[in-house]
């Protein structure tokens, strides 16, 4: 498939240029419950660079993506570092001088997820920094890693992976036009085999294969502009060559769920404990009061939910009203949604049957989840689980 796509170069210039992709749906689970619809994946690779990684249509990557970067100073100078996606014949160049490293830089498609990479760099002259980043969208928020340990601004953490954000950003800088960005680094100082930055729609995983040469370590440069993932290969001296080989995998974020067991919390006005339940005894238990409710959470990422509430009575025959449950926005006082339950919507006596309520949940609230028990029945609640 070829398609049309234009964008802007780091010196502001405008261009456009046709590419390949390929675009396929991916095996999602759960797909029902997501607001996603389609599950594609499409890779754009152009001259000197992978343009885009795109997922259901939304770029993860940002600027231009993945490219060679070297650097003299070991700034991040825009107009004096070489750039693979300047160069031509085989040079990387900068705006201002064409004879920079020679390099080649591959991708192809391994699977319809998966594409294979290749980078090369001769270096011409001494470099204080050269390395293949790949920078992904602001979108990406975190990053995880082969390994047990990472160092932040060159302090030492145990771990791997991290937030982007919690990342400081001590270091800042001007860009080409004039706003000032801001920069923290993230460093395995060793040759990690695979890293992988988590987006809001996927995770992206690059693997080395192979034995590579020069290839020193892996950097997350939590940027103003990009959540970045980079194999660096360091200091680079005249006629040294740096080589990488890998593989870029795409595959689906899971779907994000939630699930609050009902007798694990005591946000309860009427009933017991029974087992991986919290129950109501018709006749014993004080009636008309919510049976749960809670957990007041703000975990719920924005987005289309559904609530599953997993409840089980001891009477499933006629039309009386049993409960009312609903989620409840507890920062506004309001009820986003509800539906009564009667004793025929169980279908059976003594099984277990899923209730489901579709809300919409959006930042700054806390959420409540609540099975109000009319009485009558015996009833007990397993959990509630949002997706
Ligand atoms: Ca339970």
């Amino acid at each position: 498939m070829f398609e049309e796509f234009s964008l802007s170069t780091g010196r502001g210039r405008h261009r456009t240029s046709g590419f390949t992709t390929a675009t396929v749906r991916c095996l999602g689970q759960d797909l029902q419950l997501e607001e996603r619809v389609v599950c594609s994946v499409s890779f754009s690779p152009q001259p000197g660079k992978l343009a885009g990684i795109f997922v259901n249509g939304v770029n993860q990557m940002t600027g231009n993506g993945g490219y060679l970067i070297a650097s003299k100073s070991g700034h991040d100078i825009t107009q004096t570092n070489y750039f693979s996606h300047l160069g031509l014949n085989g040079r990387m160049a900068s705006s201002q001088d064409a004879n920079g490293p020679s390099y080649t830089l591959e991708f192809w498609r391994k699977t319809d997820t998966t594409w294979g990479f290749r980078a090369r760099v001769t270096a011409n002259d001494n470099y204080a920094t050269v390395s293949l980043p790949f920078d992904f969208a602001k979108a990406a928020t975190r990053f995880n890693f082969n390994g047990s340990e990472f160092w932040v601004n060159n302090q030492r953490r145990a771990g791997s992976g991290s937030d982007y954000a919690a990342i400081p950003q001590p270091h800042s800088g001007l860009d080409q036009n004039g706003n000032r960005f801001y920069v923290g680094v993230a460093d395995t100082r060793r040759p990690t085999t695979w890293g992988e930055v988590v987006t809001n729609q996927a995770t992206i995983r690059v693997s080395l294969v192979g034995t590579p040469e020069r290839y020193a370590k892996m950097i997350f440069y939590h940027h103003s502009y990009t959540n970045n993932l980079e194999l660096s290969f360091g200091s680079m001296q005249r006629n040294q060559t740096a080589r990488v080989e890998g593989e870029i995998r795409v595959t689906e974020r899971p779907a994000p769920t939630w699930t609050f067991q009902t007798e694990s919390h005591n946000w309860h006005q009427t009933g017991i404990r029974d087992g991986n339940a919290h129950r109501v005894r018709a006749g014993i238990d004080p009636a008309q009061r919510f049976m749960s409710f809670g957990p007041y959470t703000t975990d719920i990422t924005p987005g289309q939910r559904t609530a599953t509430f997993r409840l089980m009575a001891d009477n499933a025959s006629g039309t009386n009203r049993v409960l009312t449950i609903d989620v409840f926005d507890a920062s506004t006082g309001r009820v986003i949604t509800s539906r009564d339950i009667s004793r025929r919507d169980f279908g059976t006596a003594m099984q277990y049957r899923d209730f489901t309520l579709g809300f919409t949940a959006s930042a700054g609230q806390r959420l409540e989840f609540r099975t109000y028990w009319h009485g009558g029945t015996s009833v007990w609640q397993d959990y509630v689980q949002v997706r």
